[in-house]
């Protein structure tokens, strides 16, 4: 490559970045001006408890501590990030409640700004009290999330480490404990810069040819993009197909128990629940509706669902259940179909791939037929019939259930092993930024004019960047933060 173009392309890549500082600059806008406001709220859950603690967070934060707490000495004279004990008193001089106090001054702090920590007694009224102080003395009450939005555009975290926060205190399971954690400490986020910077570099370089045009694209050097554009698609695509898992570590698999009515659906969700939580009866149509519940198996969340019992039913309540497990049935990850073996074979049960329900063929990858109450004589019409046998009355069985249900759930690749997965918002952004690799792919490789391919690049470029905030920002904001409880 020569000289000049070498520099042109120095300069581009300078001039890419510096107009993605710009956007956020602008689009930041209207919410830099809402950052000056001292915002504060309660931090814990509602209800009774030990301690609770309040936040304030902004520029004012500290003269408002200093209206409301009483101690040795005024919070502005104290060292950052240590606790003081302390009374808080309203406006009206009365006092609330013992407190420790503690400041942490910007930009060392969970928000980057000035924040106050009050840790008072955990009681409803106290909390709510000692939040009223606050807002008497200057602060506004904090939307749900706002802490982290704060954090987020003081440049404490990306996008993608704000949405950790919620993950981390949603998870159920270790290993979405971990994800998250990991997502927290930026690694997704890094991945996400790596594919933006190559990108960045190749836009450079073919906005370079276009200003540049008697210098050219030797063919192979043409071929060399084609290459570096490859390796981009496949970092793009490897992250995307972590989605799957990454909705299994937020969400849990989908497993729906189902079957005739009568056959022990119920009986078997209380078991490997390990307590009663459905109503079993030896009334046929007992449950009407479906009932979710989520139980840890080895590590992996898992979402059962007990439906109401296939039957045709004249009635319209039952038939409104049946509706809801049909529906269930058609978003399960694993299906468990359920019989009695000491009933006869219900019509159309697994013959010919033929739906009990409706009749029509169904998909057998995802289910696992098991005939329940073992302990009892088995019909004849079940005679070497496959399925893995079971009694909820004795429990026999069901550790060889268990095992299939992780097998089939390794098998489906539904199990995270990566602690590296995406959201549903990186899913679509990372699926546009495909596309337009593709297209500029397409378009490199059939050789068609450069300022096409650049226009299909930086599509590609703004979609990755919207992953973890860096353009066009101001609209995935809200739908990001609004996810938050208040306070955090
Ligand atoms: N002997 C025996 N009885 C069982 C077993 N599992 C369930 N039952 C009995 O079978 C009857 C029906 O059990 P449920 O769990 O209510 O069945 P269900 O499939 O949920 O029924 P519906 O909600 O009506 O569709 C109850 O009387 C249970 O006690 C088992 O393994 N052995
Ligand atoms: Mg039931």
């Amino acid at each position: 490559m020569s000289e000049i173009l070498r520099s042109a392309q120095n300069d581009r890549v300078r001039g890419v970045s510096n107009l993605a500082t710009e956007a956020v600059a602008l689009q930041f806008g209207s919410r830099v001006m809402t950052v000056s406001e001292t915002i504060a709220a309660i931090s814990t859950p509602p209800g009774e408890g030990a301690i609770a603690m309040v936040r304030v967070s902004g520029a004012n934060a500290i003269e408002i501590a200093d209206q409301i707490f009483r101690g040795k000495e005024k919070p502005s004279r104290f060292a950052s990030h240590v606790q003081h004990l302390g009374e808080i008193f309203s406006v009206e001089n009365r006092l609330i409640d013992q407190a420790v106090l503690s400041i942490h001054r910007t930009p060392a702090s969970y928000t980057g700004e000035d924040l106050v920590e009050i840790s008072c007694h955990g009681g409803t009224l106290v909390t709510a009290k000692v939040l009223e102080a606050c807002l008497h003395a200057g602060a506004r009450a904090a939307r749900p999330g706002e802490f982290t939005e704060r954090a987020f555009l003081n440049g404490k975290m990306d996008l993608t480490q704000a949405e950790a926060v919620i993950d981390l205190i949603r998870a159920r399971t270790d290993l979405a404990l971990r994800s998250a954690t990991e997502q927290l400490e930026g690694r997704l986020g890094d991945q996400i810069r790596k594919i933006r910077d190559e990108l960045v570099a190749l836009l450079a370089h073919i906005n370079a040819s276009i200003d540049f045009p008697e210098e050219g694209i030797a063919p192979d050097e043409g071929e060399a993009l084609c290459a570096r554009l490859d390796a981009i698609r496949e970092g793009i695509a490897a992250l995307l197909a972590t989605a799957h898992q990454g909705r299994v570590l937020r969400e849990g698999v989908r497993v729906v128990i189902y079957g005739a009515t009568n056959a022990g659906k119920s009986s078997l969700l209380n078991r490997l629940l390990g307590y009663d939580r459905v109503i079993v009866s030896d009334t046929h149509g007992t449950t009407r509706d479906t009932i979710e519940e989520t139980v840890n198996l080895d590590g992996v969340p898992i979402r059962l669902l007990d439906t109401a019992g296939l039957r045709p039913s004249e009635s319209e309540l039952e038939s409104k259940g049946i509706a809801r497990t049909e529906k269930s049935l058609q978003l399960a990850d694993l299906r468990l179909q359920i019989a009695d073996c000491n009933a006869p074979k219900p019509p159309h049960f697994n013959s010919q791939r033929l739906s009990e329900f409706n009749g029509r063929p169904e998909d057998d990858s995802n289910k696992i037929v098991v005939l329940n109450k073992s302990d009892l004589p088995e019909d004849n019409e079940w005679r070497n019939f496959p399925a893995l046998r079971i009694s909820c009355l004795t429990g026999e069985g069901l550790p060889q259930l268990q095992k299939e249900i992780l097998a089939r759930i390794r098998q489906q690749n539904l199990r995270a092993e990566s602690a590296v997965t995406i959201n549903t918002r990186h899913r679509d952004c990372l699926r546009r930024a495909l596309e337009s690799c593709d297209r500029a792919r397409s378009a490199l490789g059939q050789g068609i004019s450069q300022e096409y391919v650049a226009v299909d690049l930086d599509q590609g470029l703004r979609a990755v960047g919207e992953v973890i905030g860096v353009v066009d920002v101001e609209q995935i904001l809200d739908s990001v933060f609004n996810q938050f409880c208040i306070g955090k």
